[in-house]
């Protein structure tokens, strides 16, 4: 009995002899698909294949893994092609007609950082939340792009802070702050000096922050519905952009653009969808 495992993806656990001839430079064999389960009576052998969760598709910013092609990259990834609804997108200002109160409740708390390797990511302070007209959400995480993704009638910025939120019923709100060059921000300092070396993993700094400090004086926004601005693209998302920017100075963008010089996704179209302003 002879099996061959090339997918550096799966784990298999062998319950008899077995010998597993493990190559990933094997190509040839790579095109058949995953056995999911399999006996092999004569041998008495149990092999069980398992994805790995955390393993999903390669994407990146450009070339072929990039924003064009993402939709094409996976099954997993076909929102990015066929939604109707993607962020990010230009964003009109249009003198609001009513107002819509919104509340940043950000806690201080321990600062936990990771690089995902696609951005910088902070995990949210323990009881933070956004009220918007009364609905409350909790924050999750908080990331970097650079450029910023969305644009104000055309008009591109250095950077935006992406803040995850979710409500109970786990629709997730994102609220965007855009980020001009200028005076400096402790606590985007904080954040860049503070990137663990090992990627992917999550790690406490050992000093506090409070998210609040990233966030302008002035709370007058868009509101839409657009989606995640990278795979799986998923659909259904809140997008609130603040219209005004904070600034960061120009060593701390430079420090930014040292992680990641391009991981902003281009322009979506709006396909008929209403923007609000407040
Ligand atoms: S964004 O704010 O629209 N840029 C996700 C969260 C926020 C945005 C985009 C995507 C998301 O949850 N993605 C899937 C899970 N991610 C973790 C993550 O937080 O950022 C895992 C991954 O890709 O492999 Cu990215
Ligand atoms: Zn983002």
């Amino acid at each position: 009995m002879k099996l061959r495992i090339v997918d550096t993806a799966i784990i298999v656990t062998a319950t008899a002899f077995l010998t597993i001839g493990c190559s990933s430079s094997d190509k040839s064999e790579e095109k058949a698909p995953p056995p999911k389960k399999m006996m092999d009576k004569s041998s008495d052998v149990t092999v069980k294949v398992v994805k790995k969760t955390h393993d999903t598709p390669h994407w990146g910013y450009d070339g072929l893994f990039g924003p064009a092609l993402w939709g094409n990259l996976d099954p997993s990834f076909s929102t990015c092609k066929d939604g109707k609804s993607q962020s990010p997108i230009d964003l009109v200002y249009k003198k609001p007609t009513s107002t819509q109160k919104i509340e940043f409740l950000y806690e201080e708390g321990p600062l936990a950082i990771a690089d995902t390797g696609h951005n910088l990511l902070a995990t949210g302070t323990k009881g933070s939340l956004v009220s918007v007209a009364g609905d409350t959400y909790n924050l999750v995480q908080l990331h970097i792009h650079s450029p910023a993704e969305h644009t104000l009638s055309g008009k591109s910025f250095d950077a935006a802070i992406h803040f995850l939120h979710k409500n109970s019923a786990g629709q997730i709100l994102m609220s965007s702050v855009l980020i001009n060059e200028g005076t400096a921000n402790p606590v985007f300092d904080q954040i860049i000096k503070n990137v663990p070396t090992t990627k992917k993993k999550v790690e406490k700094s050992g000093v506090n922050f409070n998210p609040k400090n990233l966030l302008p004086a002035i709370h007058t926004h868009y509101d839409y519905v657009g989606s995640l601005s990278h795979p799986p693209c998923t659909e259904g998302v809140r997008w609130i952009v603040l219209n005004t920017p904070i600034t960061v100075s120009k060593e701390q963008l430079a420090k930014l653009k040292g992680y990641y010089q391009n991981n902003s996704r281009p322009i979506q179209p709006l396909n008929g969808r209403t923007v609000t302003n407040y």
